[in-house]
């Protein structure tokens, strides 16, 4: 043991030698970052990482100028990783990139942001270099969800603002944006302060719609990965502004089918930091849901609170986070199974800046109290038995009504037997 302990040290040591010194920390509102000796070649065996950290309320917006690294299928070789924050956290890691294909535009969702560059022993070429500014308000989000407000939100947006946000999720996905408040100024037409948006990239794309005054756009899916959000204030007159959530297909689900699974993004890897997601489960009027979670890694409970404020697993009672909560969970926890009271349950997964852990898997039922159909509904007692369809299991469902408990108890074995 202690030998295998010297010679990890001793390679460590000698690693640390022949490694290129190279990164840094950057706080200047704008810069260049380039690989060692661009634009020659790059030295072997190098590790660099750059922090970049910009004025709180802003976020740093990334824009790659060249970009030429040994190429392998995974970027074993060489690489470079870009965070949104710090690289010691994988939670926060936005993308590899490797090869000749330049990595997208990219912006951080808060003030700090990281690149790290590592090379191997064999084959260099010139590297990259990267552009880097500070946003104050648009920019390229690529997170599997997000926030977007107006400049200085929920304090009065400037006059003469002109932001625009490209949201971009993965190719097989979608991008859901939720308005929460909206407060413009307002005149018919909206051509003086407005929000547009555009259901693709760019402007070119299908517009759907101009907004103004208090009136919050609709809830918006595209039908590509793209969506194009443009903000515009004129010379004088401002509001609150606004604040939104987006969210790509893999943090937002609606699950229709009478059972199902589904599990955090990434799961079993760990899951990204700062997401919201959300999975709502719908059955039809008159059934039922009950959910379990086979499995719940997340980050510990917050040990002077006591309660889950870090990342967390909600559980309402219905489909909105305005519902009774069934209970909210993190660290190793096991949830017990839930019933829901109507047809809709709804999970929310909330994660924070720092620290990831595996997340969660879960599954769900949906069943029917159905007289007609034989099964037998205890209304008076608050219990419920169904067979399930194609199924042999017989699942029981109880209320949570704390009156009915010591009944429940005792019709509990005579009538399930
Ligand atoms: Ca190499
Ligand atoms: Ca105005
Ligand atoms: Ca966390």
């Amino acid at each position: 043991m202690r030998s295998y302990i010297y010679s990890c040290l001793l390679t460590r040591l000698i690693l640390k030698k022949v490694s290129f010194k190279c990164g840094g920390i950057l706080s200047a509102s704008s810069g260049n970052i380039s690989s060692p000796n661009f634009p020659s070649r790059y030295p072997y065996n190098s590790d660099c990482s750059w922090l970049i950290v910009v004025a709180e309320g802003s976020s740093v917006h990334l824009t790659f100028h060249h970009f030429e690294l040994e190429h392998h299928a995974s970027c074993s070789y060489d690489y470079i990783k870009i965070y949104n924050g710090v690289a010691e956290d994988e939670g926060n890691l936005l993308g590899a990139f490797c090869g000749d294909v330049s990595p997208p535009q990219f912006t951080s969702s808060w003030n700090v942001m990281s690149i790290i560059f590592h090379s191997d022993r064999h084959v260099a070429y010139r590297g990259f270099s990267v552009g880097y500014r500070k946003d104050m308000c648009g920019g390229v989000l690529t997170g599997l969800s997000g926030e977007i407000s107006s400049p200085g939100y929920p304090l009065e947006y400037n006059n003469n603002a002109d932001c625009t946000w490209t949201i971009r999720v993965s190719n097989a996905s979608l991008v859901t944006l939720v308005f929460l408040d909206f407060q413009l100024e307002n005149n018919e037409g909206c051509n003086f302060d407005f929000v547009a948006l555009f259901d693709g990239p760019t402007v070119t794309h299908r517009h759907l719609g101009n907004y103004c005054g208090a009136d919050k756009p609709p809830r918006v899916v595209t039908t590509s990965n793209n969506l194009l959000v443009a903000f515009k204030s004129d010379f004088n007159i401002g509001g609150r502004g606004f604040k939104a959530y987006y969210y790509s297909g893999e943090c937002q689900q609606v699950l229709v089918a009478v059972s199902g699974t589904f599990s955090s993004p990434r799961f079993p890897n760990i899951y990204p930091n700062n997401i919201n997601c959300h999975w709502g489960i719908t059955q039809a009027s008159g059934y039922r849901v009950k959910l379990f979670f086979p499995f719940l890694d997340l980050e510990e409970r917050n040990s002077l609170s006591g309660e889950c404020d870090y990342d967390s697993v909600t559980v309402y009672d219905g489909d909105s986070q305005a519902d009774p909560m069934l209970g909210r969970w993190c660290g190793g926890e096991r949830p017990p199974s839930l019933v829901s009271r109507g047809n809709k349950l709804l999970v929310v997964l909330s994660t924070d800046r720092n620290e990831a852990h595996r997340g969660f898997t879960a599954a769900y039922l949906g069943g029917k109290c159905s007289p007609a159909a034989g099964v037998i509904c205890y209304v008076k007692t608050e219990m419920e038995r169904n067979p399930w369809r194609g199924s042999s299991t017989v699942l029981i469902f109880y209320k949570n009504d704390s009156d009915s408990t010591k009944k429940d108890r005792s019709t509990k074995k005579k009538k399930i037997l």
